[in-house]
């Protein structure tokens, strides 16, 4: 094995800025030099090495380190972070906050001080540029952090390669520890059809990596998934006709289905061509390479749609490969390392977390497992299965859920009672209520667009069992009510609270106009 040369920065303290440099120069190819990150005054076997460093390595690093453990972490890229800062949340956040402000022009474009907005179409590349050229600042932050403030020894930018349980290979050299922790992460899923290698078909991936021009005025989405429809909500704002190909329902994810209707509904309202039962059989070739059209095969027969732009989101593959022709790891149907609920694998010694072990693949998980994970390795004795979690989507709304929808909840309960906003009325949503932070133009000038909030509560025992939100500005509150859900809240409880105003503390204030009476009725 060829020794890399390598940029020692243990003894090293670079600024946020210089990370800056370093990365860049790192991500653009100058060299390929490995970066290590050793403590020399540590001479303890590693508690644990864990094989990647996004936000499962370096959070259960990070724990493992506070407990007075030594860990090392090895990752492919020269940031520490992983795909978060990447390609993936950190972007989808970026364009979904475009999608807001575009639907907010496009709304009152001509009105107020809002400029016309009718045939305009603003551009894709700029906002990728722009998160291009940004996302550096996240990933040196990354490595400042990890090296100065958490005190976490690493080595970047060259792959690790497993030899055993206990033994990983770097740069030519090998590491060993007491335990491996994999946080190997996830691919996008490939659309396997004639034409999916042609410059032009996206994922998040490389749409962030190597978008050089400006996609036609119609584009493509493949998938009804929370990524086909954060980026197809965008594209669409931008102002372009945006057909999702779905293969069999969009939006499944929103648990109830009034608030699935409304989100989708205002969906199509913005433009957003949502084609269900519906899949992309063929990408064809302009003779040089790119995309030229797409054949989507509907229920109504084939289509050609004309366009230079397909952007694929059908979910992510855990990166499984390594640790199961190595070690054996057992491995699920869906390429995913199988745990139990102290996250370690089926061979000892070995844990794995994050996005590796299957959905859900969120941050959340990630960063816990992660943390779970290192106590366990640390001697802890300690469960993680992520369950039962609020969950978020961004339309050109921000869309937060908790428990239950109004369709489980009666198949569950006997005594449903329903307190929503706007609330059943003649005028439907023509009303001008739920008016929240950043709803408020909506709820004076286009009633119908201010946004949905629903609440779903046992009326035998008045306990709290969903909620639901469509507007902006609730997800942090939908954290804490979750945990307050799990616990028992009732309406009264709720009702007790000091509400903020607006946002989901329209739920406290509603809450207030039922909860003196012993026979709970709908709102
Ligand atoms: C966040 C990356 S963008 S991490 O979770 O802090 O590592």
């Amino acid at each position: 094995m060829n020794e890399l040369s390598v940029i020692d920065v243990t003894d090293q303290r670079p600024t946020i800025e210089e990370w800056g440099h370093r990365i860049e120069r790192l991500l653009d190819g100058e060299s390929n030099a490995a970066i290590f990150n050793l403590r020399a005054d540590d001479d303890r076997e590693f508690d644990a090495i864990f094989l990647g460093g996004g936000a499962s390595g370096r959070f259960g690093s990070a724990y493992m380190r506070a407990m007075g453990g030594r860990q090392l972490i090895i990752d492919q890229w020269p940031f520490l972070g992983g795909s978060c800062p990447h390609n993936a949340c950190v972007p989808h956040h970026l364009f979904s906050d475009c999608a807001a402000e575009l639907m907010l022009q496009r709304t009152f474009g001509g009105s107020l001080w809002f400029p016309p907005m009718d045939g305009v179409i603003t551009s894709i590349k700029e906002v990728v540029d722009l998160f291009r050229r940004g996302r550096i600042g996240p990933h040196a932050i990354m490595n400042y952090q990890s090296k100065e403030q958490l005190d976490l020894e690493y080595i970047l930018n060259v792959p690790g390669r497993i030899i055993d349980a206990h033994t990983v290979e770097a740069a030519g050299r090998t590491f060993r520890a007491r335990n491996l922790i994999l946080c190997l992460g996830a691919r996008p899923q490939i659309l396997d059809v004639p034409g999916k290698d042609l410059k032009g078909v996206y994922t998040n991936v490389n749409l962030v990596e190597t978008l050089d021009y400006e996609p036609s005025a119609t584009v493509v989405v493949v998938g009804g998934s929370k990524t086909a429809v954060e980026y197809g909500s965008f594209f669409s704002a931008t102002g372009r006709r945006t057909i999702m190909a779905v293969r069999s329902e969009c939006l499944k994810i929103v648990p109830d289905g009034e608030i699935r209707g409304y989100v989708r509904d205002r969906m199509e309202e913005q433009g957003l061509e949502i084609w269900e039962r519906s899949q992309v059989v063929r990408i064809e070739d302009d003779g040089e390479g790119r995309v030229a059209g797409v054949i989507i095969r509907t229920p109504k027969g084939e289509e050609r749609v004309e366009t230079n732009f397909v952007f694929v989101a059908l979910g992510e593959i855990p990166n499984s490969e390594m640790a199961a022709d190595v070690l054996g790891v057992e491995i699920g149907p869906k390429n995913e390392v199988i745990v139990d609920s102290q996250l370690r694998t089926s061979v000892p010694n070995v844990y794995a977390v994050g996005d590796l072990i299957g959905g859900p693949m969120e941050m959340f998980k990630a960063r816990k497992s992660g943390m779970y994970a290192a106590r366990n390795a640390m001697g802890a004795t300690i469960h993680y299965e992520p369950k039962d979690f609020p969950d978020f989507l961004h339309t050109h709304y921000e869309v937060s859920w908790l428990g239950l929808g109004e369709e489980e909840a009666r198949a569950k309960y006997s005594n449903i009672v329903i307190i929503k906003m706007p609330p059943n009325n003649p005028n439907g949503l023509d009303v001008a209520l739920p008016a929240s932070d950043r709803t408020m133009l909506y709820a004076f000038a286009k009633p119908h667009m201010s946004g949905y909030q629903k609440l779903i509560i046992d009326g035998d025992t008045r306990r709290v069992l969903g909620a639901h939100h469509v507007g902006y500005g609730a997800k942090d509150a939908f954290q804490y009510l979750n945990v307050l859900v799990k616990q028992g809240l009732t309406i009264d409880q709720l009702g007790e609270m000091d509400e903020l105003f607006l946002n989901p503390t329209h739920f406290i204030q509603l809450s207030r106009l039922r909860a003196g009476r012993q026979d709970l009725v709908d709102l």
